[in-house]
């Protein structure tokens, strides 16, 4: 039996089954990232038919989604060659694309900007000309999600921020999701495309990459508490994020595709706290109240610009989409150290 990549390799340009039930199709590129794997299972609730874009000949996560996921089928593409997203958008035939795929560590950005700006930046563009290309049918238009960012928002112009907040970018990474949302409303106003564009401030999770860093805090503090390491070093302690859980998050994504008018959207807790508290919140989870003796300041993880305050104003999105969110700060963080205690434990 062929596994479902190489089913799917050998099946050539036909177009995958799915429409034939007649449930909604969602083609997720960034299926194998923390967001992919929320909404995909998210979508699976709802019943649809997903696909999702794996890059590389020998993606390492492939195993992964297709032991978590396995309702999802693979299409092989990248954000860096339009003809393979062509092929996906004509093999799929989608009604819903979700653009969740990017380098997405600021922190790398900086060493591979040129990188960044192609992924992150004109990617966006190719999905959008995938869709333009191919077409859907003319009483059922695809429907286009990108996944815009607050760090487009920067060295903050005003606070709390909201979907009318000037961008200042304070990275390549930053830069690179300024073009990504302007080329997509500018196909909605150009094309009269559905497109969305949702402005997600930082959400974490037990599924989030150990790069970023709330996981390589709760990640670390497990790690301490069972004696398998001695200290936690980290950049600047000082910056303030909006955290919220990526499980509430990727459910504002998919209400945007479900209303009568495209829109652009500000998803946030509308609560801001430095990294510092994280880190504090996380050890009190274990028990460790003199954190301090275990976490040093390295100036290898210091960025070339920081983005020192962020802080959404999610209003629109809780009026005219409905959504809330539904995990607090305390409990993003501990559920992630419970997490991580549990994994790290089950590995000693
Ligand atoms: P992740 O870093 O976890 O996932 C990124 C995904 O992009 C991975 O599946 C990766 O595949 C894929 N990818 C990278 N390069 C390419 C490429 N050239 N072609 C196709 N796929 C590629 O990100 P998140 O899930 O956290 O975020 C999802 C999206 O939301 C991203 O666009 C991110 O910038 C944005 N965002 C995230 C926020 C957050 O707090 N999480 C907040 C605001 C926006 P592989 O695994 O194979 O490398
Ligand atoms: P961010 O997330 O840059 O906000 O982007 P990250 O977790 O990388 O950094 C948050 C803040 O923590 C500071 N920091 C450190 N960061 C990391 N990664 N490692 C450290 O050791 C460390 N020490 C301090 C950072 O300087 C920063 O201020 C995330 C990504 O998911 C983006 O894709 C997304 O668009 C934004 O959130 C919203």
């Amino acid at each position: 039996m062929l596994d479902p990549v190489a089913r799917l390799l050998s099946a050539g340009p036909a177009v995958l089954p799915g429409s034939l039930a007649g449930m909604p199709k969602a083609l997720i590129t960034g299926i194998t990232g923390q967001d992919g794997r929320f909404l995909a299972d998210l979508l699976y609730e709802k019943g649809y038919t997903i696909y999702g874009l794996l890059k590389g000949q020998n993606n390492p996560k492939t195993e992964l989604i297709q032991r978590e996921h396995p309702y999802v089928e693979l299409v092989h593409g990248d954000l860096c060659d339009l003809s393979s997203l062509i092929g996906a958008v004509e093999r799929t035939r989608p009604d819903e694309v979700y653009n969740l795929a990017a380098i997405s560590f600021v922190a790398m950005s900086f060493n591979q900007a040129e990188l960044t700006a192609n992924v992150t930046g004109t990617g966006v563009l190719r999905m959008l000309e995938a869709i333009r290309i191919v077409g859907g049918a003319k009483d059922n238009p695809i429907r286009f999600y990108q996944a815009s960012s607050s760090e487009m928002f920067g060295k903050v112009r005003q606070t709390p921020q909201i979907e009318q907040t000037p961008f200042y970018p304070r990275s390549p990474y930053g830069c690179a999701k300024v073009f990504g949302h302007d080329i997509t409303v500018n196909y909605r106003e150009s094309y009269g495309m559905f497109a969305c564009s949702g402005i997600l401030f930082n959400h974490e999770s037990e599924r989030r990459g150990l790069e970023f860093v709330t996981r390589k805090i709760t990640n670390a503090v497990a790690r301490i508490k069972l004696g398998l390491q001695d200290e936690l070093v980290l950049g600047d302690l000082e910056p303030r994020r909006d955290w919220g859980y990526a499980g509430d998050y990727v459910k504002a994504m998919w209400l945007m595709l479900q209303q009568d008018q495209p829109d652009d959207y500000v998803v946030a807790t509308g609560e801001t706290y430095q990294v510092r508290e994280f880190v504090r919140q996380a050890f009190d989870v274990v028990g460790i109240t003199d954190w301090e003796r275990y976490v040093r300041q390295d100036p290898k993880f210091l960025r070339p610009s920081e983005v020192d305050l962020l802080v959404g104003d999610s209003s629109k999105a809780e009026t005219v989409l409905g959504w809330k969110r539904e995990v607090s700060f305390p409990d993003l963080v501990r559920r992630m150290v419970e997490h991580d205690l549990a994994v790290e434990s089950a590995n000693r």
